[in-house]
Formats: C-alpha cells, structure tokens, sequence
C-alpha cells in the first residue's frame, strides 16, 4: 500500500445530535420502542441514539400520510415539482454536510459520498421535479392517478440514494410516504426530515420511521398502505411478497444480485481494469449490482489478473472521512461476519485467494480487496450474493459460453460488457438476462434510466419514465 499524506473531511461540518426520534406529521416525536444505537462502522463509535418505532408509531405515521394525500394529491403538478425543486437545492446546498454524515453513518469514503451519491441523489429529486407537472402528457392518459400511501423500506448500503431513489418518483406523482430507512444507517434519513421542514413541505407528506426489521414489517403490512417499495436482500423480499399477496398492494422489490462483468479479448485493458475494480471495490463491493463475477476472455486472463493485482495494490484503505480513501469500512460486524464466512468457504471449496499487502485499522470493520480465481461456477463464492470486496474469477473461451456463465445465477440485475466490438455488445446485450448492461462501463446511474432485476433480482423498475409507473394508476 501507498504512503500519503492524510486529507481528512472535517466532521464539524455536520452537527449530530446524542438522541433522534421520528419524524411524524413534519414533526420530530418520540417512538415508544426501544431505542437503538447507530455507530460509524470505522471506529465502532456510538454516533448517537436513534427513537425504535412499534406498530402503533408505524400507525401514527401511516395516518398523519393518509391525512396529507388529499391535499398533495390534489395540488397541481406544477406546484409539488416546486416543493421538490426546492429539495433538490437545499440537498446540493447542504451536500457537504449530507456526504460526511453518510460516511460516518455507513463507513463509505468520503469522495464517494460527496461525488457520487449527493450528485445522484439531488439529480434525482431534479429529475421527478421535472415530471410532476407532465405527467398528463406522458401517454399515461388524461388523468393518471396517485396510489395513496407508500410504505417503503430501504437498506443501508446508499441510504440517501436509495431514499431519493423512493421518495422522488412518489412525491411527484402525487403520494405520501413513510419511509424506514435501516438500522444501521438512519441517520442522513433524519436529517433528509429536516431538509423537508426547511423546504415547508406539507407535514405528513413524508413520514420517516427508523427501527429494526419488525418496524419494517409492520409498515409493510399496515392495511391502509396503498403500495409497497422495497430495496433489499432477496429473503426478506420474498417475506414481504407473501404477506403482500391477497391484499390490494402495489409491490416493487428490488434484491440482490450476482453480476458477471465480462472482458473480451480485444478490450482496451487498461480501461476494462478500471471498470471490474469500480465495478467490484466501489461502496467496499455493498452494491446490489456489483460486477462480483469477473468472466475474463481465457486468453487474456493471466494479463488481466496481473494489472488488476497490481492496480489493487494501489488502493488506499482507511478512513472514510480521509479525501484520498478508495475503500472504506464494511457497514457492520453483521455484514463482515457474512463477507469472512463466504469467503473462507471459497477457500475450503478450493479457489485460490489473494489480497494486497493491507494493514487493516485495529477498531472498526474492514476486509480487504479480495480476489478469488480457480472458482468452479458451483462454488458459493461465485453463486451467492457476498455483498463485500470480493471478486471471483471464471474464465470463458467463445462468446456463447460468456453468455451461458453470465446466465447461471438465480439473480438478473446487471451485467457488464468490455469489447472495442459494437456488433458483439448488442449481440451480448439481447442474451444476458440482466435488467441492465453496461458497455465498456459499470456502475454507471442515472434518474433518466430505468432500474432494476429479472429473476430473483426483483420486480419493477425505478428510475425514468418507468419508475414512475410504480407510483401511478394509469
Ligand atoms: O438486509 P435486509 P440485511 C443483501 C446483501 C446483504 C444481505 C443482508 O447480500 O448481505 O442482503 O443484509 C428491513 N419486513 N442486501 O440483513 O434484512 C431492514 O430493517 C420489512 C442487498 O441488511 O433485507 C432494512 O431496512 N422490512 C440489498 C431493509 O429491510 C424488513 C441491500 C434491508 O434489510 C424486514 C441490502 C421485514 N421482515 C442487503 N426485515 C440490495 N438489493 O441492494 C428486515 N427489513
């Protein structure tokens, strides 16, 4: 690893208070469960303590949106895009604030959260903004109607995009929401509350309700929520479409993943280096659509796997707040007991695994860059989502086999694809069963474009004109 010259953040900029509680009707109250502590995964510093929601709470919030729909609903769309214009600003106002709470909260470094989830998550309100007087022309008939009320419940690996990502498309189509953020990332959820009273936004239009699974699933399963959008693991997805079912909920489920990202042999390698270390390594591999399987073209294996050893070895793991840390912390000891157990089962399965020479701080969660090659497509590691900074390694000879490899997962979210070859890209693209490939990128997002898995990657899409299908009757 590099020696350099640390160039922290300063967390001054962000006041954090010691208790939080729920933001209810446009107001902060207490909850009546137990409360919990979050902590920055990097130090396992108690950050503060954060107000648990039971299913009464969850009721409070449900009713204080229900009373909200009326009137936001019935606003017109030129007057809720100018209450989500002036969100998208106060989030670029205060972005700074917002990025170094987000990497305290989730252990992301700092230059992630500031450069790429601000940016994405005011983009997205910008965005919704846009269609909220629109949505009359957008094909969808004279009079598309809101669905109500949104219980949504998010995870912890981009609490504030994944937050933008639910909240923006509900909003501009005319709903309200009561949005559970996870337990061990509710702290920028709070502050996105404070954000909505400083926009004077109508209370109860959005309701935030921070606590454990059981809050999520009382949420889920209260009978006057209209539709229910969830971002999470495949498990708990599964959970919520079952006690969904036979009710008249609106679902969208968006899981896990096991992308393969796959370099040919007339890529530009340097490039193609670039994307599988962006696509595996960025967020610490807490991707939903991380490239977590290279498929690498069988002749130019040993060449990629030596400039990939070597660009590894220049990674910098440490403090999130630090500007020059390319890999932070792993959200929580839950997380990393997964990331060693997975792993460790890929050596007893036989695969050979390599990490940079990488001293690990002695507080906090960490893993270092690992990659595994030698892995057979039925290992676990290659099978299962690890959700961490691990790559394995499968090698391919002809396109048609890439194809078959790519496909051999129960998971569909993305893909990714490294050749100079435009014909091959497209013949690839119509073969993968992924519900986005990337060409000669990875981990690219955008509002404009819709989001989301095949198979047990999920249903529905977010983002674009088709995120906002989630959140109307046409
Ligand atoms: O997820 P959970 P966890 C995958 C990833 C990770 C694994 C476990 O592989 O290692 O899931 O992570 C709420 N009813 N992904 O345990 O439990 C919970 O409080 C309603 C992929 O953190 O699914 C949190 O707010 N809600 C993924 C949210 O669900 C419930 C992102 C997600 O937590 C609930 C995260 C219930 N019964 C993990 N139980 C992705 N697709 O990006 C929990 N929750």
């Amino acid at each position: 690893m590099f020696e350099y010259a640390p160039a922290p953040e300063s967390r001054d900029v962000v006041d954090i208070k010691p208790s939080y509680g729920l933001f209810i009707g446009g107001e902060f109250t207490d909850g009546t469960g137990t409360p919990f502590k979050t902590v920055n995964p990097a130090s396992e510093e108690v950050l503060s303590e954060v107000a648990s929601a039971s299913a009464d709470d969850v009721d409070r919030a449900v009713r204080a949106a229900r009373e909200a729909f009326g009137t936001w609903s019935a606003m017109p769309g030129s007057e809720r895009a100018k209450y989500l214009f002036r969100i998208a600003r106060i989030i670029q106002e205060r972005s700074r604030e917002l990025a170094v709470l987000e990497s305290l909260d989730n252990g992301k470094p700092i230059r992630e959260s500031r450069d790429v989830d601000l940016p994405l998550v005011a983009a997205h309100f910008f965005y919704y903004a846009g269609w909220a007087d629109k949505l009359s022309y957008a094909g969808y008939g004279p009079s598309p109607r809101p669905l109500g009320v949104a219980g949504q419940v998010i995870p912890w690996n981009f609490p504030l995009l994944m937050l933008a990502w639910k909240i923006a498309p509900a909003l501009a189509c005319g709903n309200t929401v009561v949005l559970k953020p996870a337990e061990t990332t509710p702290l920028t959820a709070l502050l996105f509350a404070e954000i909505c009273r400083q926009a004077d936004l109508p209370p109860g239009v959005v309701n935030i309700v921070t606590g454990a699974g059981e809050t999520g699933a009382a949420l889920v399963n209260h009978p006057d929520v209209d539709k229910v959008a969830f971002t999470g693991s495949t498990e708990v997805g599964r959970l919520i479409a079952r006690s969904v079912a036979g009710t008249r909920k609106k679902v969208t489920l968006e899981l896990g993943g096991k992308a393969a990202n796959i370099v040919f042999d007339d890529a530009a390698l340097d490039q193609a280096v670039e994307g599988v270390v962006n696509g595996i390594f960025f967020n610490q591999g807490h991707v939903c659509c991380a490239g977590s399987r290279l498929l690498v073209q069988e002749s130019i294996a040993e060449e990629l796997l030596e400039a990939l050893k070597r660009r590894l070895a220049t990674l910098r793991l440490g403090d999130p707040l630090d500007k020059n840390t390319d890999i932070g912390a792993i959200n929580s000891a839950a997380q990393l007991a997964k990331i060693r157990e997975l792993s460790d089962h890929g050596e007893l399965e036989g695969a050979e695994r390599w990490s940079p020479a990488c001293a690990l701080p002695e507080r906090g969660f960490w893993f270092p860059p690992t990659i595994f090659t030698g892995v057979a497509q039925s290992h676990r590691i290659a099978r299962e989502e690890v959700f961490g900074p691990v790559l394995s390694v499968l090698t391919f000879r002809t396109p048609a086999e890439a194809v078959e490899k790519a496909n051999n997962t129960p998971y569909g979210l993305s893909a990714g694809v490294w050749t100079e070859k435009g014909s091959r890209i497209l013949w690839m693209a119509d073969r993968l069963r992924a519900g986005v490939v990337w060409a000669n990128t990875f981990n690219r997002f955008d509002p404009t474009s819709p989001f989301g898995g095949y198979k047990e990657s999920g249903y529905g899409r977010e983002g674009g004109r088709h995120g906002l299908e989630a959140y109307l009757d046409v």
